[in-house]
């Protein structure tokens, strides 16, 4: 797909496209879908829904909470006194691990297959009070190291094709608990967002022997003005085709296809660049920063991935401030997603807020 770039301001439609002031759509390389960018309309007044601002909880231990150490969980289990990751089977799991296979189809009209699975719950701490952004670097990387052994005991599974790790942090986004956690989604078939990535980048690698994240990354750092921040081994960008308005997505330089593929010296990057990314978010409006966040690795069905680069995608939902959030509804829900504010403009924003926490600064 070629998309003409004409820089600068001063291109009057329709021969120019001026991708900061023009209506335009991108295309999502990674999925095929296009997103409706409308740069010029981000002045428009706001007199709907107003969010609470979240900041961090105060207290480390909750005797309420079903995370926290040696509490009693919904599910009637108890927590042992764990001291750092722990991880259990979801007592309320979308997914069975022996349910049925068997498909249904009736004259190709309702179509319907049975679909096994596991859903794990991880707790990043013991402590109630932290989330991603204020566990530190060492904390952070036992969950790393435990997101790796997770991924290899369930994609070792005969039964498992794709193992889905993710956060959901905020009330916003729907989390059910402050305690910093996250989950696991194993299944059997490959869901809907791996199958189209698992496409697009098996196309890329057919024709040039590189992986579509290789090549996008070389443009991408190229070009910088979409760059958030950077370690030795991995880029945090808002893609071209974000889609959220604070968008980002964290993509290792080397092509590597998932969390265990990497040295210790790449994970401990991963940590920091996870930390800094959730750091800036954090800082952005200084408040406890709504997000859902996941990676997307190598497929575990046993069959070879080369065109698989391991990637996270942070998918946030506030927009100009701490209590006005994006909706997608109306013409996104029924044509195209839309945003207002443009990648280049979220990038600059992240890139301009400090990479250190808010609540460590003096003052
Ligand atoms: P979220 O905050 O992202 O919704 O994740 C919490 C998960 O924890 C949710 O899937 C599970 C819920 O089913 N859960 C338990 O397994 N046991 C409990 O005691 C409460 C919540
Ligand atoms: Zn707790």
């Amino acid at each position: 797909m070629d998309v003409t770039v004409t820089e600068g301001r001063g291109a009057s439609m329709p021969e120019g496209l001026d991708l900061k002031e023009h209506p335009h759509r991108r295309l999502n390389l990674l999925t095929g879908e296009w997103v409706l960018v409308s740069p010029h309309r981000t002045k428009r007044p706001w007199q709907g829904q107003v969010e609470k601002v979240v900041q961090p909880v105060a207290e480390s231990y909750d005797p309420q909470c079903y995370l926290c150490p040696g509490n009693m969980r919904a599910g009637g289990l108890q927590n042992p006194d764990y001291t750092s990751t722990f991880v259990f089977d979801n007592d309320f799991a979308a997914l069975l691990p022996q349910s049925s296979t068997a498909r249904v189809n009736e004259e190709n009209l309702l179509v319907a297959e049975g679909e096994s699975g596991v859903c794990r719950v991880i707790c990043f701490s013991p402590r109630h009070d932290l989330t991603l952004a204020r566990l530190g670097q060492p904390a952070l990387e036992a969950v790393i190291d435990m997101w790796c052994e997770q991924y290899l005991e369930l994609g070792s599974r005969p039964d498992i094709g794709y193992v889905q790790i993710f956060e959901n942090r905020g009330v916003m986004m729907g989390a059910s608990n402050p305690h910093p956690h996250g989950q696991i989604w194993a299944t059997r078939s490959l869901p809907n967002e791996i199958l189209k990535e698992q496409a697009a980048q098996a196309a890329w690698w057919a024709r040039r022997q590189e992986t579509l994240l290789t090549a996008y990354l070389r443009v991408e750092l190229e070009r910088a003005e979409r760059i958030v921040c950077a370690n030795q081994h991995f880029v945090s960008l808002a893609p071209f085709w974000a889609l959220w308005p604070f968008e980002t997505m964290v993509v290792s330089r080397r092509a590597v296809g998932s969390m265990p593929d990497m040295t210790a010296e790449e994970r401990s990057a991963l940590a920091a660049i996870l930390l800094e990314t959730v750091t800036r978010y954090d800082n952005l409006f200084e408040v406890s920063f709504p997000y859902s966040m996941g990676f997307h690795q190598s497929p575990t069905d046993g069959q070879p991935h080369p065109e698989w680069h391991f990637h996270g995608h942070f998918y946030p939902p506030l927009l100009r401030s701490a209590t006005v959030r994006k909706f997608m509804v109306g013409y996104e829900m029924l044509g195209t997603p839309q945003r207002d504010i443009t990648p280049e403009l979220a990038a600059a924003r992240l890139r301009e807020v400090s990479a250190t926490h808010y609540l460590d600064r003096a003052g």
